[in-house]
């Protein structure tokens, strides 16, 4: 029975590693930030958003504002009718709390029809950083590595 112990710890701390590795925050427009003459559907694209991630949009305070809208018909329409939040603090941090497409436009006239603009489709399982794509195989291993250890940890707490 005691020989399990530091099996079971051993297990706790590889869990605790793997569930560590998610929710990734990307900074809109990376060092240019939230502004216009940015091409924000290339600055999107061969990301992986998750639930869990977060959009960090920096720009100058009511010279620009975030503006989720809710359909594709108002977002290539550039129309914040229907629109699921609006903010134009400066510093607005959106959380990725829903799968599915979300899409993204500045309501200052203009400036979505100028590019200020993107949509995004986020996924149900946390990405696991979005960084690099061979970063979520490692929590992967290490969980099917904390399954076998678990199943030994179990076998000898029995004995
Ligand atoms: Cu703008």
């Amino acid at each position: 029975m005691a020989n399990a112990l530091p099996l079971v710890a051993l297990l706790v701390v590889i869990a605790g590693c793997a569930a560590l590795a998610s929710a990734t925050t990307y900074t809109v427009g990376d060092s240019q930030g939230w502004t216009t003459g940015v091409d924000y559907t290339s600055w999107a694209s061969g990301k992986n958003f998750a639930v869990g991630d977060k959009l960090a949009f920096r720009y100058v305070t009511k010279a620009h504002t975030v503006t989720e809208v809710s359909s594709k018909s108002a977002y290539d329409a550039c129309s914040a009718n229907g629109e699921v939040s609006d903010d134009d603090s400066g510093s607005t941090t959106v959380s990725l709390t829903t799968p599915g497409t979300h899409y993204y436009i500045c309501n200052i006239p203009g400036h979505c029809a100028s590019g200020m603009k993107f949509a995004i489709t986020v996924s149900a399982t946390p990405s696991g950083g979005g960084a690099s794509a061979a970063a979520p195989r490692v929590p992967a291993a290490a969980a099917a590595m904390a399954s076998v250890v678990a199943a030994a940890a179990i076998k000898l707490a029995l004995l």
